[in-house]
Order: structure tokens, then C-alpha cells, then sequence
């Protein structure tokens, strides 16, 4: 059987490390396509030739032509523009719908059965995008930021309680960015709840909600600290692990910018929501019950990605 083929749509920082952990992985054969001539290329021959000291079986291929990601399994789409200063919401919004426009109908005309996943921001509002321009299946095509929002809120936790990451698990709704909602009572150590871990005396109520904060500034701070770029070593092994579950039909339970149309209250749009991520795509969301105060929390998170929605709406007049 042929190896998948996972075409990596932007080849910069996110895009580089997502080729290497694919190859790493040996999850397919890559190919990286970039407008930026020589940079898919150098990538991938770059990442090949560290393949005999690995040794791992892939094929790495970079381009700037379209059609040599016809039949890919997965696409992970990371083409764009970061914020610079002095840009506005709405000139970043304008540039990379742009580009959601030519990607999406790029996906269509060669890899119309992929699994797609946006990292591209502002998320919510992209994915969305992507999928109206691309007019794949709405099971097929989702963004990642739960899970890496997830990451850092266990990565904190495992820090201030002195456990192993892996025993730690959070939950994490809501549009990526401010609004997001980290669910405390969801969120355990070995399953036990957050909540009963203050009881317990393992921390404050203070201490969570600074966590709490510092994982919705999760991106920010790294911002802070490169000063040139945003964060993308943890954002590519996050986006990794979804292609990951639908390549291997692992049915994993995981957060992601999905479509949903009836669950939570929502009425067909994008936003974060535990999701079940097998060889179907998007193949379940979960629909939690929510307390009033959380309920609170997610409205203020669905009224935000609107308002992005509505703005990209107003810069293009096809979407609607
Ligand atoms: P960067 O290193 O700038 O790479 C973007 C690449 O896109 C560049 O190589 C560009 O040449 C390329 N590109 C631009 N326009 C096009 C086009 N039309 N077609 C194909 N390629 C194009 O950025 P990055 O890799 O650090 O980040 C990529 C995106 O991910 C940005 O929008 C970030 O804001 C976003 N991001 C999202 C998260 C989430 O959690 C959702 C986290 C981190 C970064």
C-alpha cells in the first residue's frame, strides 16, 4: 500500500516543523508547498537529508505548484501573514482571507478528499473561510487550537502541582484567543477534578485563575519573548496529532475549531468544541452540559468569532 501524502499548505515556521515530525513520525510522504520560491524546497530537501541519520522512510518534496498535492490524504494549511504593527484586525483579516480564498480553491481542484486542518489566524474565522472557499464537507475540514491551548494549560498544571504531564488533562472551549474558556471542573489530575484539588490543598483558587490566564495569553507571551514570530514548535505537534488520529482512524477525544450545528446551542458555525477525530474526519462533537457562569463564558467566545465572521463577511461579499 502507498504511503499517505500530507501536503503542507505554507512552508514558514509551522509549516518547516510540521514536515520534519511528519517525516519523524513517518506518518506519509510530505510535500510542502510556499509562494516564497526556494523556501518549500530547501525545506524539504533540508529535512531529507536528515532522514538517513533518523532513519526514517519519506518522501519530502517542495513547490510552488498546486497540482503536486493532488490526491493528498491531509492538508495542514499555515499560509498567511502574522500581524505587524500598525496593521489593524481588518488588514489582517483582508490579507489572509485572500489567501483562504486561493488555498481553499486549491484543496478543491487537487485534494478534494483530504482532511483539512487550518492553523492559519485568526482561526475561528479562516477555517471557516477555508471551507467555504475549498466547499469541502464540513466533517473534513477543521482548525487547530484547543488542543495546543490544552497543552499549555497542562504544561502550567504540571508545573505548579509537580506531576507528570501525562497525568494531567484540560479542557478547553470556546474561540482561540482571549475568549477562550479553559474548563476548570473538567480539567483533572488522574481524574481528579481541579476544583477538588483546591479542597485538597494542592492549590489556591488564586493560583488557578492566574493559570488560567496565563494559558489565554499562552500565545502572547511567546510572542513577547521571540519578538519576531509567534510560537510554532508546540502549535505543529498539536496540529500533528489530529492528522495523526485521522490517518490511524484513532477515534481520539480531542479540542478543535469544528463545525458544529445543533450541539452547545449553536446553529452552523466554527468554534472550539471536544471533538471525535477519526478516519471520518470530525466524526462527533461533544455535546457537554454546561454550568450558567461557563455558559456565560462560551456566549461571550461565540460572540466574538461572529464578529470576525461578520467582518470577513463585509470584506467579501460571496461569503455570506
Ligand atoms: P510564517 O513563518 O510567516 O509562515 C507563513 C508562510 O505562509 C510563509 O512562508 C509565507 O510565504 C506563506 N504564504 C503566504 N501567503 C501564501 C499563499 N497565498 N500561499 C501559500 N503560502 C503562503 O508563519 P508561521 O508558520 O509562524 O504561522 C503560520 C500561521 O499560523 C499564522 O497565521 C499564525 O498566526 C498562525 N498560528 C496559529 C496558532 C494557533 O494556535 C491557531 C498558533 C501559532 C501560529
Amino acid at each position: 500500500m502507498a504511503r499517505p501524502k500530507i501536503a503542507l499548505i505554507g512552508a514558514g515556521q509551522i509549516g518547516g516543523t510540521l514536515a520534519h515530525l511528519a517525516a519523524m513520525k513517518e506518518l506519509g510522504d510530505v510535500v510542502l508547498f510556499d509562494i516564497a520560491e526556494g523556501t518549500p524546497e530547501g525545506k524539504a530537501l533540508d529535512i531529507a537529508e536528515s532522514g538517513p541519520v533518523e532513519g526514517f522512510d519519506a518522501a519530502l518534496k517542495g513547490t510552488q505548484s498546486y497540482s503536486d498535492i493532488a490526491g493528498a490524504d491531509v492538508c495542514i494549511v499555515t499560509a498567511g501573514v502574522p500581524r505587524k504593527p500598525g496593521m489593524s484586525r481588518d488588514d489582517l483579516l483582508g490579507i489572509n482571507l485572500k489567501v483562504m480564498k486561493s488555498v481553499g480553491e486549491g484543496i478543491r481542484d487537487h485534494a478534494p478528499d483530504a482532511f483539512v486542518i487550518c492553523i492559519t489566524n485568526p482561526l475561528d474565522a479562516m477555517v471557516w473561510a477555508l471551507r467555504e472557499y475549498s466547499g469541502l464537507p464540513h466533517e473534513k475540514v477543521c482548525g487547530m487550537a484547543g488542543v495546543l491551548d490544552s497543552a499549555r494549560f497542562r504544561h502550567f498544571l504540571s508545573l505548579e502541582f509537580g506531576v507528570s504531564m501525562r497525568d494531567v488533562s484540560a479542557f478547553v472551549l470556546g474561540g482561540h484567543g482571549d475568549t477562550m474558556v479553559p474548563l476548570v471542573r473538567y480539567s483533572t489530575v488522574a481524574g481528579i477534578p481541579l476544583p477538588d484539588l483546591i479542597k485538597m490543598g494542592w492549590t489556591t483558587q488564586e493560583k488557578l485563575d492566574a493559570i488560567v490566564q496565563r494559558t489565554r495569553d499562552g500565545g502572547a507571551e511567546i510572542v513577547g519573548l521571540l519578538k519576531t514570530g509567534s510560537a510554532f514548535y508546540a502549535p505543529a505537534t498539536s496540529a500533528i496529532e489530529m492528522a495523526e488520529a485521522y490517518l490511524k482512524d484513532q477515534k481520539r477525544v480531542l479540542p478543535c475549531a469544528a463545525y458544529v450545528d445543533g450541539a452547545l446551542g449553536l446553529d452552523g458555525m466554527y468554534v472550539g468544541v471536544p471533538t471525535v477525530i477519526g478516519a471520518g474526519g470530525v466524526e462527533r462533537i461533544i455535546d457537554i452540559k454546561m454550568t450558567k457562569d461557563e455558559q456565560a463564558m462560551f456566549d461571550g467566545s461565540v460572540n466574538a468569532v461572529q464578529g470576525l465572521l461578520d467582518a470577513c463577511k463585509g470584506i467579501d461579499s460571496s461569503l455570506q
